[in-house]
This record gives structure tokens, sequence and C-alpha cells, in this order.
């Protein structure tokens, strides 16, 4: 298999720096996806469950909210279980995913058409960290952008700024969010939902390792590392990470490395905001929160903002 030049450059750099660190987008090979499914399901990770209950007990008050009339944007593969619950409360004049995996926007495109067969589906493969186009069939109509998931927590405050900023401009004058955005809670909670007891988030994390071995051409000792999920309170996220159980020496693309046991491999963030933080990241990206639904614990927030 060639390996995407951007993760080889992303690997090798991660490895170099001190601490070590690979971005978690790297993680969604077709193995970490499947993995990630897994996650979703499990019983410690609360945060698709909790917002997609949300989403149906808020979906009539969502759609008066919202009106009729417009396209709903998604940023990131529609979810098999969160996307049908939007579409069925606003029923939109279409729908535009966005993702930058083909595969990905073809399976849920095609999932959805069966559910929605008037619905017309405009999927549009590209990198939503950037302004897009949006289809010329969409021009006229107010959007809706959709972003579940809390994946906005994965990004660095900046880097969700200027995500924020990026949809306002894909979405154009008198358009709207629906963002899913996971709360500050207590660090049990936290550290159970990213270190599972069946060991599924391990595997997530370790995957990186064998996608690693498997595209650049590396001999990762893999059973040399253990996953490590912590709670970073000043930075108020949940790292993950992969440490060294003893010392090791691998080469990544011809390049060999070190660690020392107990030298770790930064590969995740998920930022939690609480309802203050929350709204004043979205104003810092352009958007003013309108509603918001939470569910009787406060554990995931729901938030409908206007550019
Ligand atoms: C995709 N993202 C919102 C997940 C999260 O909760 O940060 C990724 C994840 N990592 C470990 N478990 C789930």
């Amino acid at each position: 298999m060639t390996a995407d030049p951007a993760f080889r450059a992303d690997v090798l750099a991660g490895f170099r720096m001190r601490p070590r660190a690979i971005p978690a987008r790297w993680f969604y090979d077709h193995q970490g996806s499947l993995l990630f499914e897994k996650i979703t399901a499990l019983p410690e990770y609360y945060p698709t469950r909790v917002e997609t209950a949300l989403l149906a007990a808020a979906a009539p008050d969502i759609a008066e909210a919202v009106g009729p009339g417009r396209a709903v944007v998604e940023f990131g593969s529609g979810s098999s279980v969160k996307t049908p619950h939007i579409l069925g409360a606003v029923r939109p004049a279409a729908y535009v995913p966005i993702d930058i995996s083909g595969e990905f926007l073809r399976e849920s495109a095609a999932a959805l058409a069966s559910g929605f067969p008037r619905l017309s589906i405009l999927p549009v493969e590209a990198d939503f960290m950037l302004p897009i186009e949006p289809p010329p069939a969409i021009a006229a109509l107010p959007k809706l952008g959709f972003f579940p998931g809390s994946t906005i927590g994965n990004m660095v405050p900046r880097t969700a700024v200027n995500l924020l900023r990026a949809m306002a401009e894909t979405l154009g004058e008198g358009a709207m969010l629906l963002i899913g955005i996971d709360r500050v809670k207590d660090v049990g909670t936290l550290i159970a939902a990213y270190d599972d007891a069946a060991g599924v988030t391990a595997r997530f994390n370790l995957n990186l390792l064998h996608r690693i071995n498997r595209e650049l051409d590396a001999d990762i000792p893999v059973d040399g590392f253990v996953h490590r999920a912590r709670w970073n309170d000043d930075e108020a996220r949940i790292e993950m990470h992969l440490e060294a159980v003893r010392d090791l020496s691998f080469t990544i693309a011809g390049e060999t490395f070190g660690m020392a046991a107990g030298e770790t491999i930064h590969t995740e963030n998920s930022h939690k905001y609480g309802p203050r933080e929350a709204r004043l990241l979205l104003r810092a990206g352009g958007w003013s929160p309108i509603r918001e639904w939470t569910d009787a614990d406060d554990q995931f927030a729901l938030i409908l903002a206007e550019s």
C-alpha cells in the first residue's frame, strides 16, 4: 500500500519531537473506524448514547427553532444513528454530508437514501477544516450546519475557533449551527469512557501503531506499549497516550527511534466544556448561541447557534 505522504510526515515529525505526539485524525483507517464504532456502543462511552437520546427528545423543539426550507450540511460522515433524527425532524430541502473519506460518504449516503427516498442528498468529499463551496443546487437555500459527536473537542481551542469560522463561511448568510459538545464532569466517568473495561479504546489507540507498521514500513513492537487515558485539569481535556513499558528501539521508514520505559506518545485530546466555556467558544468562532438542550445529568449539550 502506498502511504499517505501527510501521514508519513506527521508520524516522523511526531516521533522526532518531545514530548512525542501524533495527530488524532490518523486513528481512522478502516480498522480504526470499525473500533471507533465499537467504542460508541460501550457501556462506559456515554457521549453517543446521551447525544442520540437528546436529539430524539429535542427534535420537535429543534425543528421549530430552525424553521422550514433549510439545507442541512453535516460536517463529518453521517452517523447512522444521529442523522436520521435531525433529518426526520427538520425535513430539509436537501442534505449535504461533507467528509474527507469518499468511502464513508458513499456508504452513509446510500444508507440514508433508503430511509429518506425523496430527500436530495448531495455528498461533498472535502476536508471540512477549510471553507467549502457548497453544491450549486443549495446555493440559494439558508443552511443548518450539523456537527454532532463533540468532534470539536478533539481540537485545541484555537483550531476549534478556526473551524467554527470556516463553517460560518461555508454555510453563508442566515445560517444556523447545531453542535454537540461534551461537558466537563467527574473524572471517574471521563476516565472510564476513555479506558473501558473491555479494552476497546486501548485497541483503538494501539491500532495507530499497527497502522504505522502496516503503512510506513515500520517495526514498532506494539506489545511494548500500553494505552493510557489521563485527565488534564488545566486544559480541561482527556488525553490519550501510548506508554512504552520497556526501553524500545525500532525503525519507521528507514529512520531509527528509541524510547525509554515510561516515555509516551500523545495521541489524542478530547476537550470538555462547561456551559459558559462552550458558549464562549461558539462566540469566538463567530456564532451566537440561541438554544441549548442537555440531559438530566448535564453530561452532554446540544447547542443551536446563529451566525
Ligand atoms: C471522535 N471523538 C469525538 C471521540 C472522543 O470522544 O473524543 C474519539 C474517541 N477517542 C477515544 N474514544 C473516543
